[in-house]
């Protein structure tokens, strides 16, 4: 090996024993007393949707009952967990939004 030349070595791909990390949806909920404006803003404000993103997104929970904000490793779905949860409630509405691995 000493004085092989470096064009003799052949690199063989080597299987990757590492699993890719879990993702996880970020959903809200409906419910019966959240103003749709203040959910359309919470979608803007932490998921960085257009208003008229955020608008569809919003009316489509409101009919279906609940939709997905977006799909993040676990620590950046608990932080926008944890945002709008704690932002809803400094405004006194339920809005519930919760994350589950995809
Ligand atoms: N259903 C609410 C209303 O009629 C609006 C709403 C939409 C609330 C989506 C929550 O995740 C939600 N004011």
């Amino acid at each position: 090996m000493a004085n092989r030349s470096k064009e003799d070595t052949v690199l063989e791909a080597k299987k990757s024993r590492v699993k890719p990390p879990p993702l996880f949806k970020v959903m809200i909920l409906n419910d019966d007393y959240t103003p749709m404006e203040f959910v359309v803003l919470v979608l803007q404000q932490f998921f960085s949707m257009t208003r008229e993103q955020a608008t569809q997104i919003m009316l489509m929970v409101h009919r279906e009952g609940m939709g997905i904000c977006g799909v993040y490793p676990r620590d950046v779905a608990t932080t926008k967990v944890e945002q709008v949860v704690s932002f809803s409630r400094k405004h006194q509405h339920p809005l519930q939004c919760v994350m589950e691995e995809t």
